[in-house]
């Protein structure tokens, strides 16, 4: 091991940084990503770079995605992380029995919630000018994770685990918070199928990637999760975090119908004529549909213990941090219920207004 590396550094931390000629880096942790492992590089012969070992859910093949997805958007004049290299000439190494990848520094801060409407105008154009500039990318994507949005199945798996962890200490709170999240799914009216078009697939706020006075939004991060899917889930996923002034990791959480008219409009005026009526009709339910989702996944992964990251700081455990998570998004999820009227407006006067 010739590099120091942080506390708690994964396996193959050393190795890799070798394979991008980074001999003496500092290394940092960086970000609050819950699924990848992600560091801050600063050597004196590579300069800054970020380095990230990928989750087993992702397959090395991603970084061919992320490469052909991001040469097209710097084509088009996007500002984008690029995949870096390694020495040997490959886009990814293994190290340490884990995928590892380098990426292009780009300057900037991810914010955990939002403070102003106008970040979220910001967050909705730096989405629209992403989708407008892949829309004509002829790409085969060779990472395919099907099911991603495919909230039956979620549920299901949400059903399952309570039957699995029924001997789980904490399972006398989490049933009745997977019961109410079941029920909410029960009440979702359906989407409605719209072409699928290409996605960032995870375009939650700390994906995007801010100025550092929080005013501009420059590009989006974390790209492992690109791939075809309709639009609305995308918006749907999208709005569900920028609109939650609470953030992930508080049970009061609520929607904030002035960032959810604010980030529809920058996205409305970034997209142009480009999306579809049927693709803006269904946003609000896409979102009310996501935020159940997502709970029905932060409530699975309370018992199953096996998923998302969490912090040990604030939480005794990864199942009491994921029943907060479970509880925000439900919250937000009833927020935006009880506002959905003026969400439908929102949307209408931003696209046909
Ligand atoms: C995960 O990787 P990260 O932290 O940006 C998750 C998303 C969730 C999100 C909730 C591959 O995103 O689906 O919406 O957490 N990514 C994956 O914060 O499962
Ligand atoms: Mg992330």
């Amino acid at each position: 091991m010739t590099a120091p590396e942080p506390a708690g550094a994964p396996p193959g931390l050393g190795e890799a940084l070798l394979a991008w000629g980074a001999a003496t880096a500092a290394v940092h942790p960086l970000g609050a990503g819950l699924i990848n492992q992600t560091f801050a590089v600063t050597d004196p012969v590579r300069g800054r770079f970020v380095l990230q070992r990928l989750h087993p859910v992702f397959r090395a093949e991603v970084n061919e995605d992320i490469d052909a997805v991001t040469r097209h958007l710097e084509a088009r004049g996007e500002v984008t992380p690029r995949l870096l290299p390694t020495l040997a000439g490959e886009l990814w190494s293994e190290a340490g029995g884990g995928v590892w990848r380098a990426l292009s520094w780009v300057d900037g801060v991810g914010l955990d919630r939002l403070e102003h409407p106008t970040q979220a105008a910001e967050a909705g154009a730096a989405l629209a000018r992403f989708h407008r500039a892949v829309s004509d990318l002829g790409h085969e994507f060779r990472s395919v994770r099907s099911g991603v949005h495919d909230t039956a199945r979620h549920l299901a798996n949400l059903r399952q685990a309570l039957v699995t962890h029924r001997q789980h200490r904490c399972f006398a709170a989490v049933e009745p918070l997977a019961r109410v999240i079941l029920s909410a799914a029960e009440q979702l009216p359906p989407l409605p199928v719209v072409p699928e078009r290409i996605v960032h697939g995870d375009p939650k706020l700390n994906n995007i990637l801010f100025t550092h006075d929080h005013v501009r939004a420059i590009c989006l991060i974390d790209l492992d999760t690109l791939s075809r899917m309709a639009l609305p889930l995308e918006l749907g996923d999208a709005l569900r975090s920028w609109c939650n002034p609470a953030g992930e990791d508080r049970s009061r959480a609520w929607f904030s119908l002035e960032l959810f008219a604010a980030g529809v409009a920058g996205y409305a005026r970034g997209a142009g004529g480009w999306i579809t009526p049927p693709e803006w009709r269904s946003i609000v339910t896409a979102t009310q549909t996501i935020y159940i989702e997502l709970a029905a996944r932060f409530c699975a992964d309370a018992l199953n213990e096996s998923y998302f990251g969490w912090n040990p700081h604030e939480f005794p455990t990864r199942s009491e941090h994921n029943q907060v998570r479970a509880a925000s998004q439900l919250q937000a999820a009833r927020s935006l219920a009880e506002q959905r009227e003026a969400a439908e407006a929102a949307v209408v006067a931003a696209f046909a207004g």
